[in-house]
């Protein structure tokens, strides 16, 4: 009462109603009126903050927590009395006739489709300090993570024809949102007009210092409260609050395609997945990679709900076993006989069906499967060993639809084709592949774009050679010719075999091939060494009996007694490049290379060719 006079009209309510929900303490500490009022200004400021910031605001918040934390105390386990069984969805062999005949189809719906990029993560767990999207997704091209996804979705958009420009929102946090809206205007976009990108900002949440959801202030400062990010999941609140999801669904949109910061070969398998929506008309589409039994990654399950409902849904790694057995799976979890589990691993590549998500957020305001993860002081599980928060992961959607919804999977049956996302520092990537997980690191990341391509190649009736085994930073990976292509030359699989007379294509296993345009055909080529191709939008050049042999592109290992980038040092390697033909289109018009002895009747020119 006494500090009455401080506080706003529209801070009254708020601060009667922390009171009368147990958190006095907040203010018990405060001295006199005219002393530290500054201070107490910043920590009413930061209650309205946070109340603003959580759908349903604060007091909600704290009536969430109660309710975790006394789930937690008594030991609840989230899958209690839920039956476990094999999803059902489509599997799909990256390159096959089916394959394309769904990646069309998802063209064709990528017309009435909206991006959503969540990229709130800092680099911590990587080694690097700058934002992930900003990184190179491999080195031959040098482009970054954003660079890819934007040109993917405007391959996609110029591919599904029509006026529509492809919408994207990108989920940034404190720690990244200036830098990503830097990395955007420095870069004008990367070809994106501006309107068509959203950025969303994450905000942190207040934490909790004991199982009754006292709200926990800093230790040594009594004028602010703790916080800590919320999760991945934030991304479905702020698509709500904002009301962006409703103005796409107004705008016609159809389907909503959710990706992560660092996995560049996601649009591998994303049109893909979208076709398999279409078809099937998914409320919710994760795109799955083939998961062998135990491996950390969760298992997509189809479960029956103990009130008789569906629901299909990512079960963490060491929720399944547990889950499993307790359901008649003598062996937990095993590899069928296909060497694999039957429970498809989740990589939080999402499609969902816009109006029913839309629906779904309606109802739950977007705050969907919050969960609480307290590490106790001891086993009467009431104080904890520092604060805790609540926390959400955007994979816990199915949790917001109804028993009745239709939730698959699409998983491409080749793991390496489109799933190879850069998440761990050197050291941590070395112990995973020790233990025999996939590294996830920036140089498998780097490599497997090669390898993607180089399969795709081979596929198509290319001759690569390779690969050869090379050491980075302690893993020994297959290095595959260095092959990197724009969306714009070849999204799809069939835009490959349209653009690449493949079984007329030879490289070399130390070739390196970086292509750049939309109009560029390739008849035939002898690759030895590297070659670099630009064409402008409005460039047709086709490549036509070009043998190429030049010192190339080293990759070497890095010298640990050398200065090296942060870039350089989470691979492990630099790219020296000895020589490179240098193929140069900046003008609009028809072109071959090697220019032919009767370009001139062609009407043909050719120019723009360099050794470097
Ligand atoms: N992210 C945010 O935008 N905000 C946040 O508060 C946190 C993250 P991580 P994680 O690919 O195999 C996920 O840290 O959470 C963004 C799935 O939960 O890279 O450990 C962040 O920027 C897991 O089930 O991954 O694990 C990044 O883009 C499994 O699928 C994304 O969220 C795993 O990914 C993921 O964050 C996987």
């Amino acid at each position: 009462n006494a500090h009455e006079q401080l506080l706003t009209e529209k801070e009254k309510p708020l601060v009667r109603q922390l009171l009368d929900h147990d958190q006095g303490h907040l203010f018990s500490s405060w001295p006199p009126p005219g002393e530290k009022e500054s201070e107490k200004r910043q920590l009413l400021d930061q209650l309205q903050k946070l109340d603003k910031d959580y759908s349903g605001g604060l007091v909600a918040y704290i009536q969430n927590s109660k309710r975790l934390l006394a789930e937690s105390r008594s030991g609840k386990n989230a899958f209690e009395g839920f039956v476990p069984s094999v999803p059902e969805g489509k599997k799909l062999d990256f390159g096959s006739e089916e394959f394309k005949e769904f990646e069309e189809l998802g063209v064709q719906a990528s017309r009435e489709a909206a991006f959503v990029l969540v990229a709130g993560g800092l680099g911590e767990r990587l080694g690097y300090s700058g934002i992930k999207i900003a990184l190179p997704t491999e080195l031959a091209s040098g482009k970054c993570f954003l660079q890819v996804y934007i040109e993917s979705i405007l391959a996609l958009q110029a591919k599904a024809g029509g006026s529509a420009q492809l919408p994207l929102a990108i989920m940034t946090s404190g720690d990244t949102h200036a830098r990503t809206e830097a990395l955007l205007q420095d870069n004008a976009y990367f070809g994106m007009q501006p309107s068509q990108v959203t950025l969303l900002k994450q905000e942190k949440v207040a934490c909790l210092s004991d199982g009754d959801a006292h709200l926990a202030l800093e230790a040594g400062n009594p004028f602010a409260i703790q916080t800590k990010p919320h999760g991945h999941g934030d991304v479905h609140a702020l698509l709500h609050t904002t009301g962006l999801l409703k103005r796409w669904v107004g705008a016609g949109v159809r389907w909503v395609a959710f990706f992560q910061d660092t996995n560049a070969l996601v649009f591998r398998g994303l049109p893909a997945a979208l076709g398999v929506s279409a078809r099937y008309g998914y409320d919710m589409n994760s795109l799955a990679v083939p998961r062998k039994a135990k491996e950390a990654i969760g298992g997509i399950a189809s479960l029956q709900r103990p009130d008789g409902g569906r629901l299909t849904i990512n079960v963490e790694y060491n929720l399944l076993d547990p889950l499993l057995r307790a359901n008649g799976w003598a062996d937990g979890d095993v590899n069928d006989d296909t060497g694999y589990s039957p429970f498809p691993g989740n990589i939080n590549q999402l499609v969902l069906k816009a109006d029913s998500y839309a629906a779904a957020l309606e109802e739950t305001q977007g705050i969907i499967a919050e969960f609480v993860n307290p590490k106790y002081k001891d086993d009467t599980r009431t104080a904890f060993k520092s604060s805790t928060r609540l926390e959400c992961m955007m994979q816990d959607f199915p949790h917001g639809l109804p028993p009745t919804a239709n939730v698959g999977f699409t998983v491409i049956n080749q793991v390496w084709a489109a799933y190879s996302p850069v998440k761990n520092s050197p050291a941590d990537a070395a112990a995973k592949a020790a233990g025999g997980n996939p590294s996830h690191s920036a140089t498998s990341g780097e490599l497997d774009i090669y390898r993607t391509n180089c399969a795709a190649l081979r596929m198509a009736g290319a001759t690569v050679e390779g690969p050869e085994p090379r050491e980075f930073n302690g893993l020994t990976l297959d290095l595959w010719p260095r092959v990197s292509w724009s969306p714009f030359f070849a999204l799809t699989f069939s835009d490959l075999q349209a653009k690449v007379d493949a079984a007329k294509v030879k490289l070399s296993k130390d070739a390196a091939l970086v292509i750049n345009g939309a109009n560029v055909h390739i008849r035939s080529l002898d690759l030895d060494g590297a070659l670099t191709i630009d064409a402008a939008p409005g460039a047709k050049l086709v490549i036509d009996g070009l043998k190429v042999q030049n010192k190339g592109w080293m990759y070497h290992a890095l010298n640990p007694n050398k200065d090296s980038t942060e870039e350089q040092k989470i691979r492990g390697f630099l790219v020296c490049r000895k020589e490179t033909l240098m193929l140069e289109y900046p003008k609009e018009g028809r072109f071959v290379y090697p220019e032919k002895a009767d370009a001139s009747k062609e009407g043909v020119e050719a120019e723009g060719a360099a050794v470097i």
